[in-house]
């Protein structure tokens, strides 16, 4: 399952560029067995962190070529998930990437609301494993500033709001059923931050993936429900006001007892941080 969730983001999203579906209002809930997100539509402006990253040469112009999520955390920075920018999530390596943009303060994806701003740089986490996913962020410098609102403070070591049980809100414009719907419109889901252990159960290696407490985290409900699904990764975790996450990969989404992985952001903070050495480099 660990393996094929690239591919598994991008096949559903390649056919979205097709279909033209009438926009999901928010998941229904289903039965024991099945797969809920569990969230809600919402306006940008509850959480203007939330930027789309797309390629309209690359996904099609139906949903304006979204097909990740990122977020602003400075006004020409963005931080996304590494695995959404890997060349099997591409297709060719993504300075080929002409049109790589970061949409920001766009509810509806049909819409021309908010900015469109270029990628100018891309530079990976040297320390990401592909194989294991640890490490899954890359960070993005905007060829344009946004808006000062947008941007949202990074949790660090210690903070608070990684506590397990504190309430946070996972948003983007992924699968909203776990089925291959994919919304016009910006979603966001309540979820709650998980022990440590939770994940290293539900995912102790082997076909599920291999959960790893120092530069992962753990949140959804373990009774299963909300939780992010395809096409959200690189999105946002934000508890306490603070990013704590991003959307980084699980097992199907919203089933019992198999929480949604995220990028644990005080990793990121680590990295960005100039007396720690240099920041995260890598292609272009
Ligand atoms: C994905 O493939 C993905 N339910 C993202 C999040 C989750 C599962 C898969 C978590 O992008």
């Amino acid at each position: 399952m660990r393996r094929s969730l690239v591919r598994a983001l991008i096949r559903p999203l390649a056919m979205a560029a097709t279909v033209t579906a009438i926009p999901l209002m928010s998941a229904a809930s289903a039965g024991a067995d099945s797969v809920v997100v569990g969230g809600f539509p919402i306006d940008v402006s509850q959480a203007p962190w939330t930027v789309a990253l797309a390629s309209r040469d690359r996904f099609g112009g139906t949903r304006a070529g979204q097909f990740c999520g990122a977020v602003a955390v400075g006004r020409t920075t963005v931080v996304t998930a590494a695995h959404c920018l890997s060349d099997d999530a591409l297709g060719s390596p993504p300075n080929r990437l002409r049109d790589l943009k970061v949409i920001a303060g766009r509810t509806d994806l049909l819409s021309q609301q908010g900015d469109e701003i270029a990628v100018r740089k891309i530079r990976f986490n040297p320390a990401y494993d592909a194989t294991t996913h640890s490490g899954d962020f890359a960070v993005l410098e905007l060829a344009a500033p946004l808006p000062q609102g947008a941007v949202v403070a990074m949790a660090d070591t210690g903070d608070p709001a990684y506590a397990p049980g504190t309430q946070a809100l996972v948003s983007g414009w992924g699968d909203t059923t776990g089925a291959g719907s994919y919304p016009y419109r910006l979603h966001a889901a309540r979820v709650r931050v998980l022990p440590d252990e939770m994940c290293a159960r539900a995912f102790p290696g082997g076909p599920d993936g291999s959960y790893r407490a120092e530069t992962m985290l753990c949140a959804g409900e373990l009774a299963g429900g909300p939780d992010a699904c395809q096409g959200d990764s690189g999105g946002p975790l934000v508890a306490r006001g603070r990013l704590i996450g991003l959307v980084s990969w699980g097992s199907g989404c919203g089933r019992p007892g198999l929480p949604g992985v995220y990028t644990r952001v005080s990793e990121i903070v680590r990295a960005l941080r100039p007396a720690d050495g240099a920041p995260p480099s890598g292609r272009s």
